[in-house]
């Protein structure tokens, strides 16, 4: 088993997609394990994204990402990393493949709907940022 950070960004939320992407994962196999609406400052924004602070898109990331409520969410399953980044398709709806979440539902490269880990250390380090020890016990 393993688990991996989702994060249902601003333009899926504000859209009322929140159900229809929940829908998708569990779908699919993945149980969700933690789950919580939150809204990031653009400090935490920023933090979160540390890893692209050289892109030219990081300014405009982490302002569309504190710009309105995203869902925080940690799912578990066999090769959850994996299959969460296959599920979203794509950075690029237009590129997405058919069927996936981005390609239903992103609307560009930023405003792509939702966010996955994508490595085992990513999510040991993105889902520590919004859930605490307590929040992720007896989720069995
Ligand atoms: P992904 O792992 O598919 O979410 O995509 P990347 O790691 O390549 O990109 C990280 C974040 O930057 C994603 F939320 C999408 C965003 N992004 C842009 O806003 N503009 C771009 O040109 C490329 C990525």
């Amino acid at each position: 088993m393993e688990r991996t950070l989702v994060l249902i960004k601003p333009d899926g939320v504000s859209r009322n997609l929140i159900g229809k992407v929940i829908a998708h994962f569990e779908e699919n196999g993945l149980r969700v394990v933690a789950l919580k609406k939150v809204r990031l400052t653009k400090e935490q924004a920023k933090a979160f994204y540390i890893v692209h602070k050289e892109r030219p898109f990081y300014e405009d990331l982490t302002n569309y990402m504190s710009s309105g409520p995203i869902v925080a969410m940690v799912l578990e399953g066999e090769n959850a990393i994996a299959k969460v980044r296959e599920l979203m398709g794509a950075t690029d709806p237009a590129q997405a493949k058919e069927g996936t979440i981005r390609k239903l539902y992103g609307l560009d490269k930023e405003k792509n709907t939702v966010h996955g880990s994508d490595s085992p250390e990513s999510a040991s380090r993105e889902i520590p940022f919004f859930f605490s020890e307590f929040e992720l016990m007896n989720a069995e």
